[in-house]
């Protein structure tokens, strides 16, 4: 009988590391402190029902977002399973202003680690499927603290990213530049088993995943590209079936496995996001990291999420990612007909301002 062999996360990580003779191991040990925390975050929400967890924590983020009690839990568990490992020189948490620092009494390490602690935590009251988002940079800035620099870098030189979902059962998919592998929690013996290897994107797609609700505030070309996801107006190919959660990690992890396109885009001036809704550095370079080591594409609308260069760190970006073919006729629907738009958004995207 033909049996997969069995990996946990654990030696699946330290034979992916032995491909690289040079590698010290500060990496592995990096993503496997992230699977830790992914546990101990999915036991939160497995009981944030019945737990004194629920519901808001009568905080605001970086964004005026009410914080839920999970996600505060949730960001300082990684940061405090991180700051003393002398593996990281900087940490950055979408929950907050500025970059955090690595406290003076522990070492420097040469990574920086970026995270969404708990996204889509509004649907956590609901128990509507929420993630954790990280992405590893390597430390470039030449002084002993890491700084801004370390963490402002675009997609192309992540050296590690990914995710982990508090679904019906919680995953953690991540990648090092070696392909996209998914792992799935075991909770009787409380390891990540190998489950998705080497994820590829299928084709054909089957859905697509947007919130209709905004589309009066989308542009000509995103609403085009709608009807031809739709295969209305004679365009398009088969129609797909439209699919949306309202969590970034869910709508996008079941487009990964199944085919599909997701897209936050940016809406004209007169709405709330011209820029987009999604940040750059804490969602939208994972998630584009991912889809491209699977065989997928992710856009901002003008090109590719991954070629951006940071300018501050919580930059929104507009995100279309998914099946290369269908995020590429995202852009030729905004190319053809959305130039107002692309004169707007342009300037901001290549600004090279680095903040104070
Ligand atoms: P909307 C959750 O708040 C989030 O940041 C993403 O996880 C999700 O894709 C998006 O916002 C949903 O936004 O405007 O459709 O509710």
């Amino acid at each position: 009988m033909q049996t997969s062999k069995i990996y946990t996360i654990e030696r699946f990580l330290l034979e992916q590391q032995s491909q690289f003779p040079h590698a010290t191991g500060e990496l592995t040990r990096i993503l496997y402190d992230l699977a830790l925390a992914g546990k101990m975050i999915a036991r939160e929400t497995r009981r944030a029902g019945l737990g004194t967890l629920l519901g808001a924590a009568g905080t605001e983020n970086t964004y005026g977002e009410r914080q839920q009690k999970l996600d505060v839990y949730a960001d300082s568990l990684i940061f405090r399973l991180n700051d003393h490992t002398q593996r990281l020189c900087a940490m950055a948490s979408e929950e907050h202003e500025e970059i955090l620092t690595i406290p003076p009494h522990y070492g420097e390490g040469r990574y920086a680690l970026l995270y969404d602690p708990l996204d889509g935590s509004s649907n956590i009251d609901v128990n509507v499927s929420v993630g954790t988002i990280f992405a590893i940079h390597r430390k470039v800035s030449t002084g002993e603290k890491g700084t801004l620099e370390d963490v402002l870098q675009s997609g192309r030189t992540l050296a590690a990213a990914g995710y982990m979902i508090y679904g019906s059962s919680t995953m953690m998919v991540y990648s090092t530049g070696r392909g996209v592998h998914g792992f799935t929690l075991d909770p009787t013996i409380g390891e990540f088993l190998l489950s998705h290897p080497d994820i590829r994107i299928p084709s054909p797609p089957m859905f697509y995943s947007a919130n209709q609700g905004n589309e009066k505030f989308w542009t000509h070309g995103v609403r085009r590209f709608t009807r031809w996801l739709q295969g209305i107006d004679g365009e398009g190919g088969k129609p797909l079936s439209q699919r949306y959660i309202g969590s970034l990690i869910a709508d996008f992890h079941r487009n990964l496995l199944q085919g599909g396109v997701f897209y936050y885009p940016g809406d004209m001036k007169k709405a709330k996001h011209p820029y987009g809704k999604l940040r750059l550095l804490f969602e939208a370079q994972t998630m584009a990291f991912i889809a491209d080591q699977a065989g997928g594409y992710a856009s901002d609308g003008i090109g590719d999420v991954l070629d951006v260069q940071p300018h501050q760190l919580h930059q929104c970006t507009p995100l279309f990612v998914g099946n290369r073919e269908l995020v590429e006729q995202a852009e030729k629907f905004i190319a053809m007909h959305d130039q107002d738009w692309i004169n707007t958004f342009r300037p901001y995207r290549d600004s090279v301002t680095q903040e104070a």
